[in-house]
């Protein structure tokens, strides 16, 4: 148990056009700590004004100084950011805990990785090339040009506000496109320290400006703005669809990852020392909150009773307690409504006539009562068709349900609206071959469960989303093709008839 001590409520600033400033209202709201369930900071409560201020800046940036730059010095600054951010990576992780809630080991994880996006993407940014087009018309000069698309929308959520931002920032900049940056209410802490860094690598004003507000107040303004070329969303499917919905009115691009429900499959052949671990890792790391949690654990029935033992037996050892803490296993939940909404699919579940084997409530631990936690939640006796089994609870819940064999592990699998991830444990080199292509999700793991690079793409089948983030493919979702014709032979064409 650590004894935490009081910090002081910092104001915060957001970040238009290389300004350092509050709302045009001068509005703030509060951002709390999910462990002491306190406000701890303050931040800019940006109004429509600030989303227009910020759009006319990221469009002057992209029309000026940053579109004459070489591809090259665009992606020495990607990597001078890189470094920056490799230094601040400390300071950033504690800043996520303390307004997130996820463990400090998990956090710095993800910082200590990060930089590599700003590497890759920043190596990346002087090899996009054109073709030239082996042209089927005589005296004519084809080729494409790739170019940016413009000014680049980044919505983003709590659950890893660094980094899925990372996974849209670095792409998109490398690219040649300029931001406005949406952070989510309930985490707007670290994104706004995240700026400061961009303007210390020496990023000219308006590249990456950072308005911070409530997604209902300001997200339709920014969605729809006529200067924003793009949107890159992650977060709920709700809101993706009206995200998806305002972008489709105003013929806007979109990239969305929209979360999913994510079976993670163990068959008898597995290894069970790595599974069970593997099946824990899925669903309690993060307390569930992310979009590629394994909520599902489809077992195969002739080893159920024993997956099932250990799988409580394990879940059970998890410390609960203040994220700060490196010891600490099992975090709260970033914010209060999604405590709330967990603990109404724990009664949905239990109305359903799923079985509550572990968990199920709020902790007991009277120290651990001002932070938003619930305990580590095992259903078992769960049908496919149940709401706990088809609905994101986004929080540390799994729901245990048995198959018989291959055949019906993919269909169970394949009986959802999402598509994001699974995860597949078996010894059988012929089935772990065979199931990534029956399995409809973006991304699927053989043995070993929630991974990420900056190398691999990323992105959801079905409702989970549209476009892919990371690796090659996802420069390619900040850039258009142009192609150009030249003639080459002085013609004089007819006016009348199509060359
Ligand atoms: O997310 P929202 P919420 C899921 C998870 C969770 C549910 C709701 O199941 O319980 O979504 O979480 C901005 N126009 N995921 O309500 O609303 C908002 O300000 C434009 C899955 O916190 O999706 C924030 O910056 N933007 C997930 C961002 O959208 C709007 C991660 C995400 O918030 C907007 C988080 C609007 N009308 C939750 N309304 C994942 N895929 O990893 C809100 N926003």
């Amino acid at each position: 148990m650590t004894i935490r001590m009081p910090v002081p409520v910092v104001k915060h600033d957001m970040l238009i056009g290389g300004r350092w400033t509050q709302a045009e209202s001068g509005d703030i709201f509060e951002s709390f700590d999910p462990y002491t369930g306190e406000p701890w900071a303050e931040v800019p409560r940006a109004g429509t004004a600030d989303v227009d201020a910020a759009v006319e800046a990221a469009s002057d940036a992209f029309r000026g100084e940053w579109r004459r730059m070489t591809a090259t010095a665009r992606g020495h600054l990607l990597r001078r950011f890189a470094d920056r951010l490799a230094a601040a990576a400390e300071t950033l992780a504690v800043l996520e805990t303390r307004d997130n809630g996820k463990l400090i080991n998990e956090m710095r994880m993800q910082l200590n990785y990060m930089p590599q996006w700003f590497h890759y993407f920043g190596g990346l940014a002087d090899k996009i090339e054109g073709r030239v087009i082996p042209i089927d018309k005589p005296g004519v000069f084809n080729f494409t040009r790739e170019e940016p698309l413009g000014v680049v929308v980044a919505i983003t959520p709590w659950n890893s506000p660094l980094m899925l931002a990372a996974w849209k920032l670095a792409p998109a900049l490398a690219a040649g496109n300029t931001i406005v940056w949406k952070p989510s209410e309930f985490s707007s802490v670290s994104a706004l320290a995240f700026g400061k860094l961009f303007e210390e690598a020496g990023f000219p004003p308006g590249v990456v400006n950072i308005v911070t507000g409530f997604g209902h107040e300001i997200g339709d303004r920014l969605v729809r703005h006529p200067k924003v070329a793009k949107i890159a969303f992650t977060g709920g499917d709700a809101t993706g669809q009206r995200v998806y919905q305002a972008a489709a009115s105003e013929l806007k691009k979109v990239t969305l990852e929209l979360g999913g429900k994510s079976a993670n499959i163990v068959f008898a052949d597995a290894r069970m020392e790595s599974a069970i671990p593997g099946l824990v890792s899925g669903i309690f790391a993060a307390s569930g909150q992310t979009c590629i949690a394994g909520s599902r654990a489809l077992v195969q029935r002739s080893v159920l009773d024993e997956v099932v033992e250990k799988l409580v037996a394990f879940a059970k050892t998890a410390r609960i307690g203040d994220p700060l803490d490196p010891e600490t296993q099992v975090g709260p939940i970033t914010t209060l409504p999604q405590r709330q909404k967990v603990l109404d699919y724990i009664d949905i579940a239990k109305g359903e006539g799923a079985e509550c084997l572990l968990g199920g409530k709020v902790p007991e631990d009277p120290a651990l009562a001002p932070g938003w936690f619930v305990e580590p939640t095992i259903f078992g006796g769960v049908a496919s068709s149940m709401r706990i089994a088809q609905e994101e609870v986004f929080g540390p819940v799994l729901s245990v349900i048995p198959f018989e064999d291959e055949d019906e592990a993919v269909a169970i699998a394949n009986d959802s609206i999402y598509g994001l991830a699974s995860g597949l444990w078996t010894q059988d080199l012929g089935r772990a071959l065979r199931m990534p292509d029956r399995l409809q999700t973006g991304s699927v793991w053989v043995n070993m469960y929630r991974a990420t690079s900056y190398l691999s793409p990323f992105g959801g089948y079905k409702r989970s989303g549209i476009g892919r983030e990371n690796g090659m493919s996802a420069i390619r979702e900040y850039l258009q093709e142009k192609s150009v014709w030249i003639d080459t032979m002085n013609s004089v064409p007819s006016p009348f008839v199509q060359r």
